[in-house]
C-alpha cells in the first residue's frame, strides 16, 4: 500500500446557512481519532489545526444571501490552503458546512492547472448544491458550491474562478433532493447526475467506476466531497439537512474502499458534520472510518481493477 502524507485542514465554515453548528465539526473528528485512524495505516499525518476566513466586511442584510462576506473570506482563504496543501500531500478538509467547497474545490483546480492536468470532482451528497445566490430560495450558500466552482454566473464579489471545473469531470452520486432551479439548469448541464433510485436498481460500483476510468484516461486529478447527508439519516443523524433514503453504510464504505483502490483521489472534503445533532458521536465515528477505508483500511486484500 503506497503510503501518503495526509494534511488534515480545520475548517469551521458555519457561515453556508443558518442553523450553526458546523464549526464544531473539526474537533469532532479530532476526538473521534482521525489521525490515529490514518497513521495506523501507515500514512504520515500533519493536522495544521482550524484555519479562520481572511478579514472581510461585517455581513449586512444581503437581499439574496445568508453570510455572503463571510464565506467570501473563507473562499479566499480555503482555496489558497488548498493550492499549498497539495504541494506536499493529501490534503483533507474537516469541515465545517458545503460552503468550505467553493474554496477547497477552486483551489484544487487551480493547482491542477499549475501541473497541467485536468481536476475531476466526485460529489457525494443527497442535494446537488448547483445554485447560485441567485437561484438559491433559501439564501444558503451552502447549497452552492458547484455551481461556483463549474463557473456559473451570479457570485458577486466571491473570487474569480480563474479554473472552472468542466461539468463533464463532474459526477454526483447520492442524490434524492433537487430545486426545481437546480433540475433546469442540471438539464443544460454535462454534469454526470446519479439519484438513489439508479443505485437501487444498479448498484453503486457500476456509475464510480465509469468515473473512475475517465478519471484515470485523462490523468486527472480527483477531489472527493462528501457531505454527510449522502448517508441515510439514521445511520448519519448528526446533520441539519436529513433527507430519508440515502445511502446505507455499506455503499458508503464500498464507494470509499473503490476510490482507495483506484489511487486517483488527491483530495477530499468531509462536510456538514452538525456534531450538536449527533448521538454520543456516532455521525463523526461513521465519518472517519468511510475516510480510513478511502485511504486504505480493507478487512481482506484482493486483486483490485487497474486504473493507471
Ligand atoms: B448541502 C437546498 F432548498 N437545495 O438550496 C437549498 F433543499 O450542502 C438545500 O448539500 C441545500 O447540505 C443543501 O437550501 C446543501 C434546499
Ligand atoms: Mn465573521
Ligand atoms: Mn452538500
Ligand atoms: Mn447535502
Amino acid at each position: 500500500m503506497t503510503s501518503q502524507h495526509c494534511i488534515l485542514i480545520g475548517a469551521p465554515v458555519d457561515s453556508g446557512k443558518r442553523r450553526a453548528g458546523c464549526l464544531m465539526g473539526p474537533d469532532a473528528y479530532r476526538t473521534a481519532g482521525i489521525a490515529a485512524a490514518l497513521e495506523s495505516l501507515g500514512h504520515t499525518v500533519e493536522d495544521i489545526g482550524n484555519l479562520a476566513p481572511e478579514t472581510h466586511p461585517a455581513d449586512t442584510n444581503d437581499g439574496l444571501v445568508y453570510a455572503r462576506n463571510e464565506t467570501i473570506g473563507w473562499t479566499s482563504r480555503l482555496a489558497q490552503a488548498a493550492e499549498d496543501a497539495l504541494e506536499c500531500g493529501l490534503p483533507v478538509f474537516l469541515g465545517g458546512d458545503h460552503s468550505l467547497s467553493l474554496g477547497s474545490v477552486a483551489g484544487a483546480a487551480n493547482f491542477a492547472a499549475k501541473e497541467g492536468r485536468p481536476l475531476f470532482v466526485l460529489w457525494l451528497d443527497a442535494h446537488t448544491d448547483f445554485h447560485t445566490p441567485e437561484t438559491s430560495d433559501s439564501g444558503n450558500l451552502h447549497g452552492t458550491p458547484v455551481g461556483y466552482f463549474t463557473g456559473r454566473r451570479g457570485f458577486e464579489n466571491f473570487p474569480e474562478v480563474l479554473n472552472p471545473v468542466p461539468e463533464e469531470n463532474v459526477c454526483m452520486i447520492g442524490l434524492r433532493s433537487v430545486d426545481t432551479q437546480e433540475r433546469l439548469a442540471l438539464e443544460d448541464s454535462s454534469i454526470r447526475t446519479h439519484d438513489m433510485r439508479h443505485i437501487d436498481e444498479n448498484g453503486i460500483a457500476g456509475p464510480l467506476n465509469r468515473f473512475l476510468d475517465q478519471v484515470a484516461e485523462a490523468n486527472g486529478m480527483l477531489h472527493v466531497s462528501l457531505d454527510v447527508d449522502f448517508l441515510d439519516p439514521s445511520v448519519a443523524p448528526a446533520v441539519g439537512t436529513t433527507v430519508p433514503g440515502g445511502a446505507t453504510v455499506r455503499e458508503a464504505h464500498l464507494v470509499c474502499e473503490i476510490l482507495h483502490d483506484s489511487g486517483l483521489m488527491t483530495s477530499l472534503d468531509l462536510v456538514e458534520l452538525n456534531p450538536f445533532l449527533d448521538e454520543r458521536g456516532r455521525t463523526a465515528h461513521l465519518m472517519v472510518d468511510l475516510c480510513a477505508s478511502a485511504l486504505g483500511r480493507r478487512v481482506f486484500d484482493r486483486p483490485t481493477r487497474s486504473y493507471q
